[in-house]
């Protein structure tokens, strides 16, 4: 398999995470997005949407970080990354969701050049912005966690809704946003962060770090 990725990229880590916690093997294809290097011709050829992550299985081309993380689980099913009941899988994407569909678009990089580039924002008001969406989105996440305790979003294992979380974190860190009104949230990133997985996967562990 080969995965092309960037380090900082947070959908990309979250596949890194999921190929980690599987132990499976893969090349990696660093595609460096400061160097806007998702839009040259022969990655567009590859990927419709000039985004990363994108992984190649043989002659297929998977993208969507939570559709390749998905079908890793298929494919490889152990450790499993999603529940086996209905209801508990459905929780499971749901909390995915609400930080993959609910706070990470409004976020992306080309996101924030547009405000700052053709909406004339500035830096402060971008990162205004930014704080606004991952605090108000992390809120909605840690009342749920709140609401159902575990050790990690749910349950004892680590599921595609640790994935997604971990790099999150990691972005709002990188932001200075503020965390300490999501307590449960923090208590289970730190609890990630202890498996190696998740340490392994993680942006100054690639070897595209800068
Ligand atoms: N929903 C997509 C999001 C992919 C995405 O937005 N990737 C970002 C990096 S985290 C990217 O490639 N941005 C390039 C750009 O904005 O030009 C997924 O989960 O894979």
């Amino acid at each position: 398999m080969e995965l092309y990725n960037f380090f900082r990229s947070s959908a990309s880590f979250r596949v890194r995470i999921a190929l980690a916690v599987k132990g499976l093997d893969y090349v990696y294809k660093p595609v460096h997005l400061q160097k806007n290097e998702q839009l040259s011709e022969s990655y567009s050829a590859v990927s419709a949407a000039r985004l990363v992550p994108l992984l190649k299985d043989g002659d297929a081309t998977l993208t969507q970080s939570m559709a390749i993380i998905e079908y890793l689980d298929e494919v490889y099913p152990e450790p499993p990354l999603l529940p086996k009941s209905p209801l508990e899988r459905a929780r499971v994407r749901a909390l995915s969701q609400d930080i993959a569909c609910e706070i990470h678009p409004l976020n992306n990089l080309r996101v924030l050049r547009y405000l700052v580039k053709d909406l004339k924002l500035s830096e402060d008001d971008k990162n205004r912005w930014y704080r606004h969406w991952v605090e108000t989105g992390l809120e909605v996440v840690e009342r749920q966690l709140a609401a159902q305790p575990s050790t990690y979003c749910h349950g004892d294992t680590p599921t595609l809704a640790d994935c997604v979380l971990v790099p999150q974190i990691f972005n709002a860190q990188r932001f200075d946003c503020r965390t300490e009104h999501v307590p449960n949230v923090m208590r289970v990133f730190d609890a990630l962060m202890k498996l190696p997985a998740f340490d392994r996967a993680q942006p100054k562990n690639c070897p595209d770090f800068e």
